[in-house]
């Protein structure tokens, strides 16, 4: 593995273009390690630019991500990209279809890096930095964070890092929570991050509308017989009366059940287009669930999107759920 590093980091050495993207619907790993990565390529004086999608933005403000080369319009960013010749960095992607980028537009880049720590990762890229083992990509960007800057990382790039590590560990409270973990946050503690604030912005504040949403998706719990697996759903009709599509969070209220193994939260993006979030506490392997329906993830977090009905899905999915509890 460390053979990787030294091969993206002599790519990022003889390349001065570099585009750097995370995944559709992205979330706090997504947009942080994509951050951190844009703001240290360009602290190296490489022309790095990095696309973040507009609609998962919002809880993350907090990181000013407001620079030049941080992109919102994928149309401006294509036509101001198109004569480079760039290099492709996609990070928490296990998948092509997972990068929040047209197929042509990444087609038209010279070389894809891939760095992610999705277990069933389909290795993309021209160079693929795949652990599974990392609780965040965050972690892994941390370790070339260190390998560029040595122990003089500033807060404009730490505080993202920590932000995508504090995500996928839900606030250090998931079982990818390792010692390495803790003594990354340590390290980046000691830069200037302020740990209680990033919790407090993505676990600790919820609008108004969102927690309107939540009690009408509560209103939809539902569980197995066997109390094993517990599921809600969000319809469209739901989000239009809360005035909300924010379902951060709502997953984990069926997951945190006494005695469920399997959470599952069901939202209705289209009339016939489900993203199914799933969600476990100790042995069921929803990333196999989830390759069921054509998703993916990892063993305790995974989804799929499934082109049938909500009432249909439902029943679909949680009777494959039935195998694995
Ligand atoms: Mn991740």
């Amino acid at each position: 593995m460390q053979k990787k590093i030294k091969e993206i980091i002599k790519i990022i050495n003889e390349n001065d273009n570099f585009l750097i993207v995370g995944h559709v619907g992205a979330d706090g790993d997504s947009i942080g390690s994509v951050t951190a990565l844009t703001r240290l390529l360009q602290k190296e004086n490489k022309k790095a630019r990095a696309y973040l999608n507009r609609d998962t933005l919002a809880p993350f403000s907090f990181l000013e991500v407001k620079e030049e080369f941080f992109y919102t319009d994928s149309e401006k960013l294509k036509n101001e990209i198109k004569a480079d010749d760039f290099i492709l960095i996609t990070l928490d992607s296990g998948t092509l279809e997972r990068i929040d980028l047209d197929p042509g537009f990444i087609e038209s880049a010279q070389a894809i890096i891939n760095i992610d720590h999705h277990e069933d990762n389909s290795c993309f890229g021209k160079v693929n930095l795949v652990q599974p083992d990392r609780a965040a990509v965050g972690e892994i960007i941390y370790n070339f964070a260190v390998e560029f800057l040595g122990d003089n990382i500033p807060l404009t790039i730490a505080e993202p890092l920590a932000t995508a590590i504090i995500t996928d560990t839900g606030a250090l409270r998931y079982e990818n929570t390792s010692s390495r973990v803790l003594r990354i946050l340590a390290d980046l503690m000691d830069f200037g991050v302020n740990i209680y604030k990033i919790n407090k912005k993505i676990f600790g504040s919820l609008s108004y509308k969102a927690l309107v949403l939540k009690g009408l998706a509560l209103a939809t719990l539902n569980r197995s017989k066997d109390g094993k697996i517990a599921w809600l759903y969000v319809s469209r009709e739901m989000m239009h009366e809360a005035e909300t599509d924010y379902t951060e969070g709502l997953v984990s209220l069926a997951r945190d059940i006494e005695n469920v193994e399997i959470g599952i939260l069901f939202t209705e993006e289209e009339k016939k287009e489900i993203k199914v979030s799933l969600r476990s506490n100790f042995y069921a392997e929803v990333n196999k669930l989830a390759a069921e329906f054509d998703g993916g993830g990892h063993p305790r977090a995974a989804g799929a999107t499934v082109t049938k009905t909500l009432a249909e899905t439902i029943d679909s999915v949680v009777e494959a759920a039935k195998k694995y509890v």
